[in-house]
């Protein structure tokens, strides 16, 4: 009985600094073993479509400028020219369903932008939102998607309204409230609350079972003792956010762009909180992996 668990690989090339990028895919591929899991960090190398790689690869990914950031429109160019990419939220999902993987961590999920980051080309009337990939991929790929919810870079009601409308259940592991990355909590509540990964595998087993397309959100708030104040976080975000306003930063670079302006501007505090995030993300996702092995053996 195996229970794979689908890691991303865009936080170790994009998302945080080396070394201790390499360091932290090494310690996700443990804590999955050590909960009963085993894991497959998801890539694209050399063209190919991967799900589950050796420590030469893990390290390429954590050290080259020559790997890229590919959402699910990138993959068929990769494919074609060959590339080595890091996959998004999207793209991890997708590989990982074609390898049969169920269950999937991560940090934060992309979702629906703030619209006052977002003027249009000209003279600042306003464009079409810019909705992540991640999200149309959460409604039709049935991957369980375990993340601390979304940074408050995006509009929040706005990214909850969307999964509503398109059937993704959003699960608080251990919380009622949708939780805000850095922050445990954002004040809007979550479809159900569970506590043990066997109530979260009955969900995805259910969803399953009903023929129901897409996948499910398993949201665990941010270790207690990691949280960064609101008002820091905050203010780092309406920084960074006004600052991709005034440079005109838009379209793929637009993320990647705020992630990196909040750790410059909030320092080794957030470095810390992303990776006690992702420790218990993958964590939890590895025992809801074990649990759902356990329920379908
Ligand atoms: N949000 C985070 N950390 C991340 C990302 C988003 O807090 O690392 C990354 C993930 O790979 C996610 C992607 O899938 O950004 C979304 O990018 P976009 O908004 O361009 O779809
Ligand atoms: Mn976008």
């Amino acid at each position: 009985m195996t229970a794979p668990l689908a890691l991303e690989s865009t936080v170790i090339s994009h998302g945080l600094p080396y070394p201790q990028n390499i360091a932290a895919a090494r310690r996700f591929e443990q804590i999955a073993r050590q909960y009963g899991a085993e894991p497959r960090t998801v890539a694209v190398i050399g063209g190919e479509l991967r799900a589950g790689l050796n420590d030469e690869e893990l390290e390429l990914l954590a050290r080259s400028h020559d790997v890229r950031k590919l959402s699910r429109r990138d993959l068929p160019i990769a494919v074609a020219q060959g590339w080595h990419g890091a996959t998004t939220v999207a793209t991890t999902m997708w590989i990982a369903a074609r390898h049969g993987i169920r269950v999937f961590s991560t940090g934060g999920i992309g979702g629906v932008h703030r619209s006052g980051s977002l003027k249009g080309e000209a003279g600042g009337r306003d464009a079409a939102p810019d909705i992540s990939a991640d999200l149309p991929e959460l409604a039709q790929t049935p991957v369980a998607v375990v993340c601390a919810g979304a940074k408050a870079i995006l509009d929040l009601p706005a990214t909850l309204e969307w999964l509503e409308t398109w059937g993704v259940p959003v699960v608080g592991y251990g919380t009622d409230e949708f939780p805000a990355f850095y922050s445990r909590g954002s004040g809007l509540p979550v479809d159900v609350r569970v506590d043990t990964p066997q109530e979260a595998a009955a969900i995805v087993e259910a969803k399953r079972r009903l023929g129901l397309p897409g996948g499910v959100l398993i949201c665990a708030p941010i270790p207690q003792e990691y949280e960064l104040p609101a008002a820091e976080a905050n203010a780092a975000i309406e920084q960074a956010l006004a600052e991709a306003d005034a440079q005109g930063v838009r379209g793929k670079a637009i993320t990647p762009f705020l992630l990196a302006r909040i750790v410059e501007l909030t320092g080794e505090r957030s470095l810390h909180a992303n990776l006690a995030l992702l420790e218990n993300n993958v964590r939890i996702g590895a025992q809801i992996a074990a649990a759902l092995a356990a329920s379908r053996a």
